[in-house]
């Protein structure tokens, strides 16, 4: 937990929102598994875009981003993990998806990237490592419209959370209000219902749900999604909300 001192105020609003991460999904079961999240309130999905060259998985794809657009009505949250993202912002902005997150540490071009994407009325957002400092948003702060900061090291569903990024994610909340922005920050990692009132206390906003929440085989998905709820307002009572 950050300590008092290194708290900012929290600047955003109070709605929280849970992306479910959809290659913990069942995948041989897809469509019958996101209309029961969507019918549980989910409206906003998480899709890991993997190249086996930035990160050595390739879980999912742009086909099945695709044919599941055509079976649901929620905002698709993507979030590449590819050394060559511009060929996947546009494969996935001609998909119809809502926001598109690019790691700061493939991303040769940055600013152009982001403006590529804003640029198809897409929201754009830069997605950190466990080890990158917050410094590298610096010079595109003023166009981005939302931070991800990986509580794991990305590639793979299951991992433990790297505790030095919960004091990251209070970091990052200190360092937009500095910057005078009042963006939303997004988890993905571990957000487990016993780490969600921790994050959330620390400033997040969007919680990327996998296999220690949204997917946790003790609950249907239904039980998970109310136990999250439960976590968020923990979270937000320590916030002081
Ligand atoms: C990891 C990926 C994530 C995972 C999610 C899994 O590279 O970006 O979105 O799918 O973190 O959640 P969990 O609860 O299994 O860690
Ligand atoms: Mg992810």
């Amino acid at each position: 937990m950050p300590t008092p001192e290194s708290q900012s105020p929290i600047t955003t609003n109070n709605k929280i929102r849970i992306t479910p991460s959809v290659m913990c999904a069942d995948l041989c079961n897809l469509e019958k598994d996101i209309q029961e999240l969507e019918k549980s309130g989910i409206d906003l999905l998480h899709f890991d875009l993997m190249d086996a060259h930035f990160v050595p998985n390739m879980p999912i794809g742009l086909a099945l981003t695709e044919q599941l657009r055509q079976k649901t009505e929620c905002d698709f949250d993507i979030h590449l993990m590819v050394e060559d993202n511009d060929f996947f912002v546009n494969a996935v902005a001609n998909i119809g998806v809502q926001q598109i997150a690019v790691h700061a540490e493939s991303a040769t071009h940055l600013d152009r990237t982001l403006s590529v994407i804003q640029g198809y009325g897409i929201k754009a957002g830069v997605a950190l490592n466990p080890a990158t400092p917050l410094s590298a948003i610096t010079y595109v702060i003023d166009r981005l419209d939302y931070v991800l900061i990986m509580t794991v090291n990305p590639g793979f569903a299951g991992q433990k959370l790297v505790p030095a990024t919960l004091q990251k994610i209070s970091d990052c909340r200190t360092f937009l209000d500095k910057h005078g922005v009042n963006l939303p920050i997004e988890v993905d990692g571990n957000v487990s219902f016993e780490n969600i009132p921790k994050m959330v206390a620390a400033g997040a906003d969007i919680l990327v749900g996998g296999s220690s929440s949204v997917f946790h085989k003790t609950g249907s998905r239904a039980e998970n999604i109310q136990r999250i709820h439960h976590a968020i307002s923990l979270g937000l009572e320590d916030r002081g909300v």
